[in-house]
């Protein structure tokens, strides 16, 4: 009987496991081919060139999320709907459509009419890159400059927008020499540009420029190589102190979800902590994920101004979400999980081992005190720190982007970003930092290279939900006072102040007035009495330096400020707008915060942008060291006291 129910227990435990559903469950590949299939049987199939340029989980409504997610994840009937939301190309036209999964019928869908274009599809970006090899005149013009070209790579760089009026989707390809070395990037071609009308896949101008162009740098030194690397044993077992049922994570004190798509890679959502206190699991953040990156080169010629980049909506960072590499990118004891998309022909493409979560002792003291004012006695207690890390490595050309979520026990939500990879480099024929006088735009960085000056801005969105939707964002000023009748002649205090609306939570850091950012839910207070909050702990500040008036900086107008707070809208999500790419700034985060809605008690967002201003050094030759910058999410007044106690 005993070893009866011990089955029944374990086989119902197996079920619950193997099913565990989540609403915001990204589209695996079943839901992906039957899209295509879909669409492909449908009317649209007669569209001329028909391509899928974004393929995503139309996200229920946050309160039937919400609600099946309090109703113990166990009633079918309450599931929230499965749609998803795809954007094709056809006949020059885009079209955006939305797709009922139950029923597999197309519920609504309209062709797009503004400006900007959806992300480019990784075929076109390599039919793009193969153009030059059947022109001629590149062949001429390449081995007139003594280049085999079985020994060029061309890669696809968007164009940004300078005034012009748009009409045609393009790209620019740069070249670069393989031969003698595998840092493809460290060996530009300059003065050769490659002008690609996608539309019509065809090269529309070779752009060259004339005598003085340096010539190609030597390839000696620009190798690196891995100095031993180890793959963890396929089977190895661990004792892992977390639970991953399909893409829910449990972990001591945290709960959360994982999600991925093409456009943002990893996406955490409902994430919970519980409070031994109250006994309860507590809402933290409903979403975060990377929202948008803008990295602007700052070389004015003819040939480098339009890198521009909006990585995000260009790209994607779930399109450049790379393999990761047991030992070398997650330790020994990281779990794994694939990501999944559809390609430019609608198809599921897989990334395998696209995201790892792992539990890592950092060596770091979570709190400790050593008490010596019991007499006879010297009481010394303290706990380390351990945190659970998601990782995911997004690699856009020369550039790999490291981004972690790290969970903490104290209730901290840690957010990192690390920069590696290889330099955006222009050839010079200076060979000395003295020697340059002509007018160049960034240090010597190798024998006869330039690393050229430029700025990396991540935006983050995070939905937080404190308590539940309904918070405000405080913002508390640290102001000097004169101290009277005192010796002392003055102090600091804080005087909190609540943003009444978008207008008032835009904030650029780093001035001189000191700020405590807190997003707080007035409706719920501690035993004393204190709104119960979490604080922004921002990292180094960093805005955009451009003028207002650029163009690169009116379509990423956003990072002028690091901080903004806007009211919920479910389609408010990528700051430089949905269509990034060739966008002219008329839509994205800049915009919707102009409504000056209200965000006192509301359910509200806030976007954080870490910001890097990257003039590079000779140690970020031939490959980077990685740099890192984010922030922190951290617990003020949630608990009732330190949460790393357990009573
Ligand atoms: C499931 O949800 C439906 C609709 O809200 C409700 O009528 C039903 O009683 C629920 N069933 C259970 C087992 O909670
Ligand atoms: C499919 O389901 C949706 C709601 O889930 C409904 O609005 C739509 O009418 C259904 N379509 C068909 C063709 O049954
Ligand atoms: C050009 O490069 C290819 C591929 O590496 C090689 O097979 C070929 O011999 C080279 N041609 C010349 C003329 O060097
Ligand atoms: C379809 O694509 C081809 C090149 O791939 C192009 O030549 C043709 O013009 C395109 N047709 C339309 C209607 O866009
Ligand atoms: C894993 O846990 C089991 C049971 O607690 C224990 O017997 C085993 O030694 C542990 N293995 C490792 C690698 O820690
Ligand atoms: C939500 O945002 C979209 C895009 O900015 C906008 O068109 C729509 O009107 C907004 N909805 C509401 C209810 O404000
Ligand atoms: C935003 O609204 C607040 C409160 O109504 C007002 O004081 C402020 O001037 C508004 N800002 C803009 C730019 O309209
Ligand atoms: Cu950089």
């Amino acid at each position: 009987m005993d070893i009866l129910i011990k089955i029944l227990v374990i086989t119902l435990q197996f079920l619950f496991t193997k099913s565990q559903h989540h609403p915001l469950d990204p589209l695996n590949p079943n839901e992906i081919s039957q899209i295509h299939q879909i669409i492909t049987t449908s009317h649209l199939a007669s569209l001329p060139n028909l391509t899928f340029h974004f393929v995503d989980l139309e996200e229920p409504d946050k309160k039937q999320v919400l609600h099946w997610l309090s109703s113990n994840n166990q009633n079918h009937s309450t599931f929230p709907y499965r749609q998803a939301k795809v954007v094709i190309r056809g006949g020059g036209e885009t079209r955006e459509i939305i797709l009922d999964l139950t029923n597999g019928s197309i519920k609504s869908e309209h062709v797009y009419t503004g400006d900007g274009y959806p992300p480019l599809t990784l075929t076109e970006l390599l039919r793009a890159a193969r153009l030059p090899f059947k022109s001629l005149q590149f062949k001429d013009l390449v081995s007139r400059r003594g280049l085999n070209s079985s020994e060029i790579t061309c890669f696809p760089f968007t164009v940004g927008w300078f005034g012009e009026s748009i009409t045609r989707r393009a790209v620019k390809l740069s070249c670069f020499y393989r031969e003698r070395t595998t840092n493809v990037f460290s060996m530009p071609i300059e003065g050769l540009t490659i002008l690609v009308d996608i539309e019509s896949m065809q090269i529309t101008k070779i752009i060259t420029s004339g005598r003085g162009t340096p010539p190609l740098p030597e390839a000696e030194g620009t190798d690196f190589q891995s100095s031993g690397r180890t793959n963890p044993s396929p089977h190895c077992e661990i004792n892992r102190s977390f639970t991953m049922n399909g893409h829910n994570i449990n972990w001591k004190n945290w709960r959360f979800h994982v999600g991925f798509n093409a456009r943002a890679g990893m996406i955490i959502s409902t994430a919970s902590v519980f409070d031994s206190g109250r006994n309860e699991w507590r809402r933290v953040l409903y979403r975060g994920h990377v929202s948008e990156t803008f990295v602007p080169y700052m070389d004015p010629s003819s040939e480098w101004y339009y890198k521009t980049f909006l990585d995000v909506g260009e790209f994607g960072f779930g399109r450049s979400a790379v393999t990761l590499v047991g030992l070398t990118d997650c330790p020994g004891n990281a779990a794994y999980m694939d990501g999944y998309m559809a390609g430019g022909d609608g198809m599921p493409q897989k990334v395998p081992r696209a995201i790892c979560i792992f539990e890592q002792y950092t060596g770091d003291i979570a709190w400790r005190h050593t008490e010596v004012g019991i007499p006879g006695k010297v009481v010394t207690s303290g706990e380390q720190e351990v945190c659970l890390v998601v990782r995911m490595v997004a690699t856009v050309g020369n550039y790999d982007y490291i981004l972690d979520w790290v969970f903490k026990q104290s209730g901290s939500i840690k957010v990192r970003v690390g920069l590696t990879g290889v330099l955006e480099m222009k050839p010079t024929t200076e060979t000395k930092a003295n020697q340059i006088k002509e007018q160049i735009y960034g240090p010597l960085i190798a024998k006869n290279r330039i690393g050229i000056n430029h700025d990396h801005f991540i935006t983050y969105y995070l939905d937080l939900d404190i308590d539940g939707e309904h918070n405000s964002f405080v913002k508390a000023n640290l102001k000097v006072k004169k101290a009277k009748g005192s010796p002392r002649k003055s102090y600091w205090t804080v005087v909190k102040e609540s943003a009444k609306t978008e207008d008032d939570a835009r904030l650029r850091l780093g001035t001189n007035k000191v700020l405590d950012l807190l997003l707080v839910n007035p409706n719920r207070k501690t035993n004393l009495g204190n709104d119960v909050g979490y604080q922004l702990m921002t990292g180094q500040p960093a805005v955009s330096l451009m003028m207002d008036d650029d163009y690169p900086q009116i379509r990423a107008s956003y990072t002028k400020y690091q901080v903004w707070v806007t009211a919920y809208n479910k389609s408010e999500r990528w700051a430089a707008g949905f269509y990034a790419d060739r966008s002219t700034g008329k839509d994205g985060l800049a915009i919707w915060s102009k409504r000056n809605r209200s965000i006192v008690n509301k359910d509200i967002v806030l976007w954080y942008t870490v910001g890097f201003h990257h003039s590079p050094c000779q140690e970020d030759f031939p490959v980077m060291g990685t740099l890192t910058n984010g922030f922190e999410l951290r617990p003020v007044n949630f608990f009732e006291r330190n949460p790393l106690l357990k009573n």
